[in-house]
C-alpha cells in the first residue's frame, strides 16, 4: 500500500476566553472573578476540526498567533516535525521561566501542548479512534478524580464577584460560600463530594498559617473517616522545619504531602524526614529537572499536567521515566473547562495505573464551551470518551459568549497578587512564608 500523507492544516483559530471563577485563595493571593483560558481550533484542508484548551495569557496567545504562519500547510500527523518548528521559532523554555507562582508560566510547553492536542483530535477523527488509543490504548473505562478544596471568600465570581447568587442551589450555592476555617472547609468538602461523588480529598493550603490548615486536615479526617485519602498542598510556602514538624503530625492521616517546600534540595530534606510520600507540580516540572530530582530524591510522585509537560505524548514519556526511577505519577490541574478535562481523561485512561485520584478544578467552573454542557462525574470518576478524537465538540455560541467576557473583563494575564491587593491593600506574595 502506498504512503498516504495526513491532512494538512488550513486554518488556526485562537480564541481567548474568560470563565467565571469564584474568589479562591492560594499562596499567591486570590483568583480573579474570571479565569483565562485559550481555545485553539485547527482546521484541515478537508475541513476536519481539532480543538484544545490551555491556560490563557496575552503572551501565549501572541506566540500562538506567530506560530500560525509556521504551521499552515503542515501534516497533522507529523507532530515531531511540528514540535521542532516551534522549538526553532520560540526556543526551549528554561526552568526559571516557570516562575515562582503556583501555576506554570512557560511558553513553548503550553503552545506545543495546544497544537499537539488539537492535531491529535484531528488524527483521532481521521482514524476513527479516541485519543486514548493514540496513546497506546485504554487501561480503564473510568478515570477517578479527587475533590479539590479551596479556602475562599464568599462570592460567586464573574459579574457577581463577592456577592452570592440567591437563585443558586446545591453545589452551585455551596461553591459561593466562604471557607475560611476548618469547619467551613469540611462543609465545602461535604457539598462537593455529595455532588460529584469524589472519594479522596485535596486541600489547597499556603493561605493561612500552617496550624489552621493542619487543623482543617484533621477536621476532614474526623468528618470523612479513614476511607477518604487526604492531601494538602501549601504550594511551597513552608520552610523545611515547618514542613517536617507538621508533616510528622499529619503522617497518620495524609495520603501524600504536595509541594510543602520550595526547590528540589528542600523537598529532598523533607522527604528524608517523613514517611508520607511527597508529590510535586512545582519542584520537578520539566525533563531538564529529572536528573537532579533522581540524584537528590526530591519527591515520590510527579503531578504531570499535559498543558505544561508539553502535551499528551510527552506525558506518556514521563510515565516511562517515573516507572524506571520508582516515581508515582498523578495529575495536576488549574482552572479549566471541558476540552482540557476530556484531554486529561484520555491521558488518565492511558496511564499504566492510577494509584492516586487525579486533580481537577472543574467543580469550581460553572461555564462550559462544549456541546452537551458540562461533563458528568459518577462516583468521582469521568467515563472515558469512545468517540473519535477528544470526543467533545465546540459549542460555538458558548465560546463566543466567553470570548465577550474576555474582552469585557480587561484581564490579560493571571495575577493573584493584584487581585488580593484589592481586598487587602499592600498584600505581598512571599515565595516562602512560614
Ligand atoms: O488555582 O489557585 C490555584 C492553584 O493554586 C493552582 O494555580 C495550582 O497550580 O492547583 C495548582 C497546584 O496544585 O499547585
Ligand atoms: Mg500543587
Amino acid at each position: 500500500m502506498a504512503y498516504t500523507p495526513g491532512p494538512r492544516i488550513k486554518e488556526i483559530h485562537i480564541t481567548p476566553i474568560a470563565t467565571v471563577d469564584p474568589p479562591l485563595l492560594n499562596a499567591a493571593g486570590l483568583h480573579a472573578p474570571y479565569a483565562l483560558r485559550t481555545v485553539l481550533e485547527i482546521v484541515t484542508e478537508d475541513n476536519i476540526s481539532g480543538i484544545s484548551e490551555i491556560p490563557g495569557t496575552k503572551d501565549i496567545d501572541a506566540a500562538l498567533e506567530d506560530s500560525k504562519k509556521l504551521l499552515i500547510g503542515k501534516d497533522v500527523f507529523q507532530l515531531n516535525q511540528i514540535r521542532q518548528i516551534l522549538v526553532d521559532a520560540f526556543g526551549k523554555d528554561s526552568v526559571a521561566d516557570r516562575g515562582l507562582a503556583p501555576w506554570d508560566q512557560r511558553k513553548l510547553v503550553h503552545i506545543f501542548s495546544a497544537v499537539e492536542v488539537a492535531c491529535m483530535d484531528i488524527i483521532g477523527k481521521v482514524t476513527g479512534k479516541p485519543i486514548v488509543d493514540l496513546l497506546g490504548g485504554k487501561m480503564r473505562d473510568r478515570v477517578p478524580f479527587s475533590a479539590y478544596l479551596f479556602y475562599k471568600y464568599a462570592g460567586a465570581g464573574g459579574e457577581l464577584e463577592f456577592q452570592l447568587d440567591p437563585a443558586a442551589t446545591g453545589w452551585d450555592a455551596a461553591r459561593q460560600k466562604s471557607a475560611l476555617n476548618p469547619a467551613e472547609i469540611v462543609a465545602q468538602a461535604q457539598a462537593m463530594c455529595r455532588e460529584f461523588g469524589f472519594q479522596s480529598i485535596k486541600l489547597k493550603g499556603g493561605v493561612f498559617e500552617p496550624r489552621q490548615e493542619v487543623d482543617a486536615v484533621f477536621a476532614l479526617r474526623e468528618a470523612f473517616g479513614p476511607d477518604y485519602p487526604i492531601r494538602i498542598d501549601p504550594n511551597a510556602l513552608w520552610t523545611v522545619e515547618t514542613a517536617i514538624q507538621y508533616g510528622l503530625e499529619m503522617e497518620p492521616v495524609l495520603e501524600y504531602l504536595e509541594d510543602p517546600v520550595r526547590g528540589q534540595e528542600n523537598m529532598a530534606k523533607v522527604r528524608k524526614a517523613l514517611k508520607t510520600p511527597l508529590a510535586t507540580n512545582m519542584c520537578t516540572t520539566s525533563f531538564d529537572e529529572i536528573p537532579r530530582s533522581i540524584e537528590l530524591g526530591a519527591e515520590d510522585i510527579i503531578l504531570s499536567d499535559h498543558h505544561f509537560w508539553g502535551g499528551l505524548r510527552a506525558s506518556m514519556t514521563l510515565v516511562g521515566i517515573c516507572e524506571t526511577f520508582g516515581r508515582g505519577l498523578s495529575m495536576h490541574s488549574n482552572s479549566h473547562l471541558g476540552i482540557s478535562l476530556a484531554a486529561m481523561v484520555h491521558l488518565g485512561a492511558a496511564l499504566p495505573n492510577i494509584p492516586y485520584a487525579l486533580d481537577t478544578h472543574y467543580p469550581w467552573q460553572s461555564d462550559e464551551i462544549i456541546m452537551g454542557g458540562r461533563l458528568k462525574f459518577e462516583e468521582g470518576a469521568v467515563l472515558v470518551p469512545t468517540e473519535p478524537g477528544l470526543g467533545v465538540e465546540l459549542d460555538r455560541v458558548a465560546l463566543a459568549k466567553l470570548h465577550e467576557n474576555y474582552k469585557a473583563c480587561g484581564l490579560t494575564k493571571r495575577n493573584d497578587e493584584v487581585e488580593m491587593q484589592k481586598v487587602q491593600p499592600g498584600w505581598k506574595f512571599q515565595a516562602v512564608r512560614w
